[in-house]
């Protein structure tokens, strides 16, 4: 029996660059999950008896909202769902999964790198039939939504036990609850020779993954260890925990230190790497070396045609906005397009559709390709094993022969947390004020070429994205941009992304912070940040 629920609207369920992401305690008010669904489907139409995918990160709330889900989708007229056995499915697999069952859509709960826990966050996200995240139209229709919502549909029906994979029944939809790694793991075999990594594995090449409590953890177990051979304990921390074992699961060089501290202490391995909470991040490392994520897309894009999946070449390159400019360097050299796009995974969507590029990478530790329409973590570490296999040489001497052939572009993101909305607005729009007199002056004794507020011109469909970014690039190319995060879930936070690029190989070897000092000083200069956050140094640099 469907029933028709009221219920009075929130204000404050603004999807952010990967969806609606709040606190538990938010999450957990009534009807406040409700409201976000029903909205998401009273914006779609003709799914009627289609198939919905749902599955998340296994964080904390996931298993209630799983079930919520499960039952508004019978109640809306789906005529089955997909969900992940114990409700896990990593954003990858999720999207891989919608494309494979050419499901109409699918609902991914996670907060992505922000750490899971009663009072910790959470996050829904819809993602289109072509697998990627809903497109901003959409999303913005959600919202408006969400403002004026008076009812929303469930049914009365027993929670789905998902612990076991099998068919079952909720009010006279189908639910399958199937395994969530296997047709991942054969998505990844078709990509790359699975046989030339176990013979890199066999030969003592030694790689340890760190999952960090979170999704990656059985795909990483059932592919490195299992498929390819690596030794039993490679993958550390390999179950997902609803807290992630009370750890942050971003794999970044704050919450992913130890292996930092690994490869660059005696005795490294000679890779190491780490997914985040539902495992489309990734950090690469190897022995005496951190690979930049802006380095990671150039470097992978430079050698994908060693895996079997990529071996015809590549259609083209796309990068976000703030991402360094090195994958650009590759592209003019393959004589293959590149496309500059805002932040968030969503703006790739349409150029992957179209077939005008081939592999993505953004700065904030996504890389991914045209197998699915998110970025993807495990993907990159089995394309770098792949060609680590291929060469059969050292990742650093792979990365440092990459720069010495296309030059170095030095690069960090210096991130301000947690300030003040208000603050970081005000920093923004007084920014903002200032770029049309900023061309031709100095700071710092850098010469400012051009200052403008990134928009995007899909070459797809046509749609206009204004305000993704201020950017002051600098003569000699060097360049600063400043926007304000949309993932964080307290506060605002500034990022802060530095770029400089040298030519000289005899100048690759400078530690970056020092290598950037001039740029970081101008920064702050140019948009005030110690003056009105009040804070002097970043929370996080990476
Ligand atoms: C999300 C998007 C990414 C985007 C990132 C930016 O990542 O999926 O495409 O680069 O946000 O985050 P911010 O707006 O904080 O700079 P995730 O991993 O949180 O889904």
């Amino acid at each position: 029996m469907i029933e028709t629920v009221s219920t009075t609207p929130y204000q404050d369920q603004k999807p952010g660059t990967s969806g609606l992401r709040k606190k538990v305690p938010v999450f957990a008010q009534p009807n406040y999950a409700e409201n976000f669904i029903q909205s998401v489907f009273d914006c779609l139409s003709g799914f009627e008896g289609k198939t919905l995918v749902i599955g998340g990160d296994g964080r904390y709330y996931n298993d209630v909202v799983i079930q919520k889900a499960i039952r508004m989708a019978a109640a809306n007229g789906f005529g089955r769902v997909l969900v992940g056995q114990n409700g896990i499915l990593s954003t990858p697999a999720a999207s891989h999964i919608i494309r494979k069952y050419e499901a109409f859509g699918g609902i991914i709960l996670s907060a992505s790198h922000n750490p899971g826990g009663p009072e910790e966050d959470f996050g829904i996200k819809y993602n289109a039939s072509n697998g990627g995240p809903a497109p901003e139209h959409l999303t913005d229709a959600i919202f408006e939504r969400t403002k004026t919502i008076e009812t929303y549909k469930t049914v009365q029906a027993p929670d789905i036990d998902l612990s076991k994979t099998g068919n079952y029944d909720t009010a006279g939809m189908a639910v399958e609850v199937i395994d969530p790694v296997s047709d991942y793991a054969a998505l990844m075999e078709t990509l790359f020779d699975f046989d030339a990594i176990r013979d890199l594995f066999a030969s003592g090449f030694s790689i340890t993954f760190d999952a960090m409590s979170a999704v990656t953890g059985p795909y990483a177990t059932e592919i490195i260890e299992r498929r390819l051979g690596a030794p039993a304990g490679t993958v550390l921390n390999g179950t997902p925990l609803p807290d992630f074992g009370h750890h942050h699961p971003d794999p970044n060089l704050v919450h992913a230190r130890h292996l930092y501290d690994a490869v660059m202490g005696a005795n490294p391995p000679d890779f190491a790497a780490a997914s985040d909470g539902d495992g489309d991040r990734n950090l690469i490392l190897g022995a005496g070396i951190f690979v930049t994520p802006s380095d990671s897309v150039a470097m992978l894009a430079a050698n994908a045609h060693l895996a079997p999946g990529y071996a015809k070449g590549l259609a083209g390159i796309a990068r976000s906005m703030p991402t360094s400019g090195a994958a650009d360097r590759v592209a003019g050299k393959l004589g293959i397009g590149i496309f500059e796009t805002p932040t968030g995974w969503k703006f790739f969507g349409n150029l992957l559709d179209a077939g005008k590029v081939t592999i993505c990478g953004e700065e904030s530790a996504g890389t991914g390709s045209d197998h699915v329409r998110e970025k993807d973590g495990l993907w990159a570490v089995l394309l770098w094993l792949n060609i680590l296999a291929a060469r059969r040489e050292p990742l650093k001497q792979i990365v440092e022969k990459h720069w010495a052939e296309y030059g170095r572009n030095y690069y960090s993101r210096h991130d301000y947390e947690a300030i003040d909305t208000g603050i970081a607005n005000g920093l923004m729009d007084g920014l903002r004020e200032k770029l049309p007199g900023l061309a031709g002056t100095e700071v710092n004794g850098m010469k400012i070429e051009t200052a403008d507020d990134f928009t995007y011109h899909d070459p797809v469909d046509g749609s206009t994205s204004s305000h993704q970014g201020v950017r002051i690039l600098f003569e000699g190319g060097s360049r600063i941009v400043y926007r304000l995060s949309g993932t964080g879930t307290s506060g605002a936070t500034l990022r802060v992304y530095i770029e400089r690029y040298e030519p000289d190989p005899a100048l690759h070897g400078i530690d970056t912070q020092e290598a950037l000092a001039d740029l970081i000083a101008a920064a702050d200069e140019i948009a005030q940040i110690a003056k009105l956050t009040g804070r002097d140094a970043p929370t996080v640099i990476t």
